[in-house]
């Protein structure tokens, strides 16, 4: 401990902290899509940092989470919904970027939705025979069910699908069980000095974050295919004064989906606009002027390269 708080006053570290009594470590999220993973990393935060939507696919990049309290640093990492289909590049890049989320981490949470178990749920379980890592099962929604009854021989079913180190039910979005998940994750993550400051929430910069704010407001406005073929571009992102500048573009692959973002007389592209800066402006605690603009450009969803020029290269 001496060490550590010598260390504090001379390498440049801020805080002193007993790390003989302080746990610091990464926890995966993963499952297949549209099971409350991104919903849970809010929650937990106690903060809006992923986007999330009714529509699956709605994750598309690693983010992390980071939680720090008195003694415990967890450095939650949200995933993309790991999923069977891969027709595009950008499904492969998707399902490739939840995959690398289980290496180097100490703690995997494996969520489920309390009822409904599909192929894709085999296909996370899969990919989890490989890790070493204690594996706690996340059983998410269970607001939705009535009778308590249906679920123990649920939970019984899943006990039989492998090893889990522990069961949670919960509810991310009514914030059930959560500080219960928190307390069990906390015990699972190695003693050691937080890695990120105490301020820090999240790995990702303001303008991932603006672009990703844009794509929640389109995947909750627009109807169901569009959203999966087009994604946002920031092209410039300034401070003036204490106002944020930022204009984005949203591409899309064809012409006709132009026409659907913008919608009669420009209105659906307003209301994307509007919605987007009134989060932008909770997020960044300041006012924003957010210019949207909408551009085709075919075939970027498909096309590796085109995939890295526009943020989907690093995993
Ligand atoms: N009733 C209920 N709905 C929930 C709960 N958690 C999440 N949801 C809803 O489930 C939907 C999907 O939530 P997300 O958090 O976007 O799911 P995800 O697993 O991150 O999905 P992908 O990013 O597509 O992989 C949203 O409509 C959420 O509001 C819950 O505890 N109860
Ligand atoms: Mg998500």
């Amino acid at each position: 401990m001496t060490e550590q708080l010598i260390e504090n006053f001379f390498g440049g570290g801020t805080q002193a902290v007993d790390v003989s009594n302080y746990r610091c470590g990464f926890v995966a999220i993963v499952g297949r899509p549209n099971v409350g993973k991104s919903t849970l990393l809010n929650h937990l935060l106690g903060q809006k940092l992923s986007i999330t939507s009714r529509k699956p696919q709605t994750t598309r990049h690693k983010i992390l989470g980071i939680v720090t309290q008195d003694k415990v640093q967890a450095i939650y990492v949200d995933t993309p919904g790991m999923h069977k289909r891969e027709p595009r590049a950008i499904n492969r890049y998707m399902n490739k970027a939840a995959q690398s989320a289980l290496k180097d981490v100490d703690l995997v949470l494996f969520v489920v939705d309390a009822m409904k178990w599909t192929p894709d749920d085999d296909l996370v379980l899969e990919k989890l025979e490989h890790t070493d890592t204690p594996v706690l099962l996340v059983l998410n929604k269970v607001d939705t069910i009535d009778d308590k009854a249906v679920l123990l021989p649920y939970l019984e079913e899943l006990n039989k699908k492998r090893h889990f180190s522990e069961v949670i039910p919960l509810s991310a979005l009514r914030g059930h069980n959560l500080p219960q998940l928190h307390e069990v994750v906390s015990r699972y993550l190695p003693f050691a000095p937080p890695l990120y400051g105490e301020d820090q929430i999240t790995d990702r910069s303001q303008r991932f974050l603006a672009a990703e704010v844009i794509r929640e407001k389109i995947m909750r406005q627009l109807g169901d295919e569009i959203p999966y073929d087009l994604t946002v571009q920031i092209e410039s992102f300034k401070l003036d004064g204490r106002m944020y500048r930022i204009d984005a573009t949203i591409l899309v692959e064809r012409d006709g989906q132009k026409a659907i973002v913008i919608g009669e007389g420009g209105q659906k592209l307003k209301t994307i606009g509007q919605a987007a800066r009134v989060d932008m402006e909770k997020m960044f605690d300041s006012k924003v002027m957010l210019t949207v603009w909408v551009k085709v450009k075919g075939g970027w969803s498909d096309d590796e390269r085109a995939l890295k020029s526009l943020g989907y290269g690093d995993i």
